[in-house]
């Protein structure tokens, strides 16, 4: 169990098997596939949130990290206006064309939807865009809110773009993936997941300003692990809720705008104001709002936590966080409590909390070095008989964001 996806390989032993798949497809360099030249590869890599949750589509602050999950891409250019990509995860091959791709043809409901999603926001951005034939592979697990998604839509922007052409800074790139999974494949994200996709820096978090889409980095505290633990439970009811989640705040931003002038957003409004503003508001209105206001300030507690090494605040902002969102946001679950509750209980585990939209999913915890295989071990021998569901334990690392990749590296 424990680890029960498929472990990282090395970057450089990844590039040659995903280099030699490519050059493995029916075809892969003939003159009816069309693809020439060198094979290209790119990357991109799953994200996990440290704190700040529900904020982003609130204008708000998030902190989270790049990790060594990833999908790659190997590829050839054509000069037709398509791409075609077979998956070395669900072992099919999908393709579409450039020509008429909007939001109001697409469709497939596969994976090469977030592909496609991504190809018509550049173009509809203005951005120049090649046809290519290539491999996919990821070892982001899907659907456990590591962002495979973000992942997949960030190395194919890599893989779309035309050599040589203005590249957009990672947060505007990221706010045209982001719309395109608004806008084609549907899905009614925020900016968090591609943005640290995007952006992500090697051994560090990232502040992210969601109002202005511009971060900071944050060192990660030298002695400190990051250990994701996915509860195994399945995540349903997730996007209708998500979707109440968000209106409940806009309704939360319209009542109080109504006596408070230039609040456009939550973003816009402190704890005081909150509170001044509280009868007007449904009591179940107020609990959210109040949520994502006090997240705001946890997350520039957690950067300066992390700046001052300073574990105990770390613990109690994540205990918060966790507290929060499970009674006055209501998006925990009885597997992500348990999954919290026997993390803190292990000697060395900092702080822990659920992550990412929540109804499911995964924690995720701040480890002291050689505390991993206490943590992983504590899960194993407890959360199955708690909930009856297989847990799997990630340790992972912060890495750097999307991008090519040096063939030989
Ligand atoms: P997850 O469920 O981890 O992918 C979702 C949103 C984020 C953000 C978080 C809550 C999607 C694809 N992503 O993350 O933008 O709003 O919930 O902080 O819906």
């Amino acid at each position: 169990m424990s680890d029960g996806h498929r472990g990282n390989p090395s970057t450089a032993a990844r590039a040659v098997a995903l280099t030699a798949r490519f050059e493995a497809l029916p075809g892969a360099r003939g003159a009816g596939a069309g693809a020439s030249g060198p094979v290209a590869l790119v990357r991109a890599p799953g994200r996990v949130n440290l704190i700040g949750e529900h904020t982003d589509y609130n204008e708000g602050l998030v902190l989270p990290a790049a990790i060594d999950r990833e999908v790659w891409i190997a590829f050839a250019p054509w000069d037709r206006p398509e791409v075609e990509l077979t998956s070395a995860v669900f072992g099919d091959t999908r393709s579409f064309s450039f020509k008429g791709l909007s939001p109001e043809t697409r469709g497939t409901k596969s994976w090469i939807d977030y592909v496609a999603a991504t190809a018509w926001s550049m173009r509809d951005a203005g951005l120049p865009v090649r046809g290519f034939r290539g491999v996919i592979d990821s070892t982001v697990p899907i659907g456990s809110g590591l962002s495979s998604s973000a992942a997949l839509e960030m190395a194919s922007s890599w893989a779309l773009a035309v050599p040589g052409a203005p590249r957009p800074d990672a947060g505007a790139m990221a706010a045209i993936a982001q719309r395109g999974e608004n806008r084609y494949v549907g899905v009614n994200c925020g900016i968090m997941d591609q943005f640290a996709s995007a952006a992500g820096r090697a051994g560090h978090a990232l502040l992210i300003d969601c109002r202005i889409n511009q971060f900071k980095t944050a060192p990660m505290p030298a002695g400190l692990s990051l250990v994701v633990c996915e509860t195994g439970s399945s995540r349903k009811l997730e996007a209708s809720a998500y979707n109440t989640r968000r209106s409940e705040c806009e309704l939360g931003v319209k009542l109080i705008a109504e006596r408070e002038p230039g609040v456009k957003a939550l973003r816009d409004i402190d704890e005081a104001m909150l509170e001044r503003n509280r009868d007007r508001l449904p009591e179940v209105v107020a609990r959210r709002c109040e949520h994502v206001v006090r997240e705001d300030a946890r997350v520039m507690a957690t950067v300066a936590a992390l700046a001052d090494g300073d574990l105990e605040a770390l613990g109690q902002l994540f205990a918060a966080s966790h507290a929060s969102l499970r009674d006055l946001y209501e998006v925990s679950s009885a597997e992500l409590d348990a999954m919290v509750d026997i993390a803190v209980a292990v000697p060395g585990v900092v702080a822990s909390r659920m992550t990412g939209a929540g109804f499911g999913g995964c924690t995720v915890s701040l480890v002291k070095h050689g505390a991993e295989e206490a943590l992983r071990d504590a899960v194993l021998a407890q959360y199955q008989k708690r909930t009856g569901l297989e847990p799997r334990v990630y340790i992972v690392a912060a890495v750097d964001g999307a991008g090519g990749v040096k063939q030989g590296a």
